[in-house]
């Protein structure tokens, strides 16, 4: 039972809500290791979104509301996390919203999809094959769902398979309180930001950009600019923790 006025009390919540979905299968063992570092980066930016997350997160909408074949992939620890967010996503950006494991087993699967389909998201669950060049299990996905798409979306990722997305002519948005991770570095677009405070940012920004401001962020955008501000961000945080 964790006390209310505890000074981490949401950050104790989550933590328990994630061990109990590793227990039940949800989220993989590893990823709670994940979330871990995670929350330690979360620390650094102060637990808050910088007004450059929020311009990633606006450049992330355009990059969704102009896509031919948007797809959001989901793993474990984004199920978890914001299953009802990532359907407020699909409803605002019309994408198609598919899981792709690292720890894949087809119970997983079928437990994540579930869960998907109860916070109200239409999950694209067709047959899999073995599509994406990679020795490990991510390689499965939907020839009609990510194989096609020409944007994914990819929450809490590891590096290698960003890396084969944008090597297939794909443009990757990632969100990744981590901002020198491969994904970060290899992404179109990386969003330095807690996914549950990031997902609706870019929700909110689908209904709103006009498509001349779609056209300007897109053709304006610098993921090297994005890390940089979310470096310098929390470097002076460090910095100046003490003062
Ligand atoms: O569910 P599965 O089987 O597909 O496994 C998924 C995991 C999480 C195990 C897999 O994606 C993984 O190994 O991820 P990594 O390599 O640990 O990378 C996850 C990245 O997400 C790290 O850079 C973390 O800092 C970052 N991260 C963790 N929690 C959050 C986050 N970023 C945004 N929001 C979070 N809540």
């Amino acid at each position: 039972m964790i006390p209310r006025d505890h000074p981490r009390y949401s950050s104790l919540v989550t933590r328990e809500h994630l061990a109990e979905c590793a227990r039940t299968g949800i989220v993989s063992w590893e990823g709670l290791i994940s979330h871990g570092r995670g929350e330690a980066f979360d620390y650094l930016l102060g637990e808050t979104t910088s007004a450059s997350a929020r311009r990633a997160a606006r450049t992330a909408a355009a990059m969704l509301s102009t896509a031919r074949h948007p797809v959001i992939s989901v793993n474990g620890n984004t199920a978890a996390l914001a299953a009802r967010e990532i359907a407020g996503l699909q409803r605002a950006s019309g994408a198609l919203v598919e899981v792709n494991l690292f720890h894949r087993t087809p119970e997983r699967v079928a437990q994540i999809e579930t869960l998907l389909r109860n916070a109200g998201a239409d999950v694209f669950s067709g047959e899999a094959e073995r599509l994406l060049p990679l020795s490990h299990d991510r390689a499965w996905c939907r020839r009609e769902g990510m194989y096609s798409a020409d944007v994914v979306l990819v929450p809490l990722e590891d590096g290698d398979r960003c890396g084969v997305l944008v090597s297939m002519g794909k443009k990757v948005i990632a969100v990744d309180l981590n901002p020198l991770s491969r994904t970060a570095k290899t992404a179109t677009l990386t969003i330095v930001d807690e996914v549950t405070r990031a997902l609706p940012l870019i929700a909110d920004a689908c209904g709103a950009l006009s498509d001349g401001e779609c056209s300007t962020l897109v053709a304006t955008l610098d993921n090297c600019v994005f890390l940089k501000e979310a470096q310098e961000e929390m470097a002076a945080r460090l910095y100046h923790a003490l003062d």
